[in-house]
């Protein structure tokens, strides 16, 4: 059994990344951002006889329902369609050890509502009482403790906004593309204000022991999901939240509380936690050894992989909301998610060729370290068939690389960490195809 000591932790992240630094060769071409401010005119339909326009509707003339009728608010029954998905290709032969995913481009700004955030699972969605569960401190700390949920919350609270990245984000595509739909290509993630405490803060009380280098964190549920954190970040950022939105966890997202390592494989963010133990090696928990290593062209996997990479995906167009309603000289907006476990984005550049030619896109709304940032660009569509893509950088200095750059280093057989810059096909009727560009 190998030690690995804290320092070689951002040796086996760099011995990666560093391949995908910004290269003297990075550029974009200066035309974007003038456009982004040009007046839209809509070329809407003659709205003189239209009678949703003309006439009375019913619900301007009779009641609506109660305010008692509905006292916890569901979405428009008009937008049903709006749910999470899953597919018997990301689930292990039954619905327990399995995968709901977002729908990522039905979504605004950079907030995931909680009825739609991702849901992975290995045993099922534990129903858990609150009063029933304790959350178990030990290990290298002076003060061992068992805290119920109300002590927990008594400790300072902080709430932030994080995306949760579940490492198989796109695993299927490293060797083609095989959904239509950006939700199943990429709707292994979500984005949610999460309120907590920092570990660090519970450590004041408790007291860390010199020699405590890893905390191992563990489920409840019948999982009994187990993975290993390097101190480093226990103590930077790392917290156990019980809130999501402003409410408390969702069942599906670890209810009572669970483990936020920011950034990092959503793994790592262990759902209904009951047990923090620190100590001097890792733990090697069957999800850090048979699970959630990354096999190598050469033979050898990569173990204790965190840090999410820099990715981004083009939600406006896609294969969901194709582009067939436009007509030539129609400006519209492409819009799209970037994101890093490495810091903040800087900037997101589109390509209209398949990743020859770049332009800068313009970033929206919140830009936070480690939570999803919104890009847009307003576009002039032209009824040509284009390759459409996005390619996001952090401020920690990485860029997304081509399929043909990641391939070079990670070979087709890791399913985990894929952030090669991600295609559309936009065909010249409009539709929205995924596809993969090896040149
Ligand atoms: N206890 C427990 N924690 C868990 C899991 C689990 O099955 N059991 N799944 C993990 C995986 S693989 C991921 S990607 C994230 C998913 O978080 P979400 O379901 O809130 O989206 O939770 C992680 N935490
Ligand atoms: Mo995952």
């Amino acid at each position: 059994m190998t030690k690995i000591s804290n320092a070689s932790q951002t040796e086996i992240q760099s011995e990666r990344r560093d391949f995908f630094r910004k290269t003297a060769a990075y550029s974009v071409s200066a035309l974007a951002a003038a456009s982004v401010m040009a007046p839209v005119k809509i070329n809407a339909s003659n709205t003189k006889d239209d009678p949703a326009i003309v006439e009375e509707k019913p619900w301007g003339t009779t009641f609506g329902y109660p305010v008692t009728h509905n006292l916890y608010g569901q979405p428009s029954p008009y937008e049903h369609n709006v749910t999470r998905r899953n597919t018997e290709l990301l689930s292990s032969g039954n619905w327990y050890a399995s995968i709901a995913m977002c729908p990522i481009h039905e979504l605004n700004g950079i907030i995931t509502p909680n009825g739609l955030f991702f849901s992975r699972s290995h045993g099922g969605t534990a129903e858990i009482d609150p009063n029933e569960h304790r959350l178990m401190i030990h290990g290298l700390v002076d003060k061992p403790l068992v805290l119920t949920m109300n002590e927990l919350k008594r400790y300072p609270s902080v709430s932030r906004i994080h995306f949760i990245e579940c490492p198989a984000n796109g695993g299927p595509e490293w060797r083609n593309p095989q959904f239509p739909s950006t939700q199943f290509a990429k709707g292994m993630m979500s984005c949610a204000e999460w309120t907590g405490v920092y570990i660090k803060d519970i450590l004041k009380d408790l007291g860390l022991k010199p020699n405590a280098r890893w905390m191992l964190a563990e489920g409840a549920d019948n999982s009994h999901m187990g993975r290993t954190v390097p101190i480093d970040k226990v103590l930077d950022d790392a917290m156990v939240v019980w809130a999501q939105n402003g409410e408390a966890l969702r069942p599906e997202q670890g209810y009572p509380i669970r483990l936020l390592v920011p950034g990092w494989e959503g793994n790592l963010c262990v759902k209904w936690l009951c047990r923090l133990e620190f100590a001097d090696e890792p733990f090697y928990a069957k999800e850090e050894t048979a699970k959630y290593t990354a096999l190598k062209p050469s033979g050898k996997a990569i173990q204790h992989f965190y840090a999410n990479e820099v990715n981004s995906i083009i939600t406006s167009p896609c294969p969901e909301y194709d582009w067939k309603d436009l007509k030539k000289g129609d400006l519209v907006e492409i819009q799209g998610l970037a994101w890093s476990g490495h810091g903040t984005v800087e900037g997101v550049d589109i390509t209209f060729d398949g990743g020859k030619n770049w332009v800068e896109a313009s970033l929206k709304g919140l830009v936070l370290p480690k939570a999803w940032t919104r890009f847009s660009f307003m576009y002039k569509y032209e009824g040509k068939p284009l390759l459409l893509g996005s390619r996001a950088r952090d401020d920690a200095g990485h860029i997304q690389p081509s399929v043909k750059q990641e391939r070079a280093v990670m070979g087709i057989e890791s399913v985990y960490h894929r952030n090669a810059t991600h295609i559309w096909e936009v065909t010249a009727k409009g539709e929205v195809n995924n596809v993969q560009v090896l040149s």
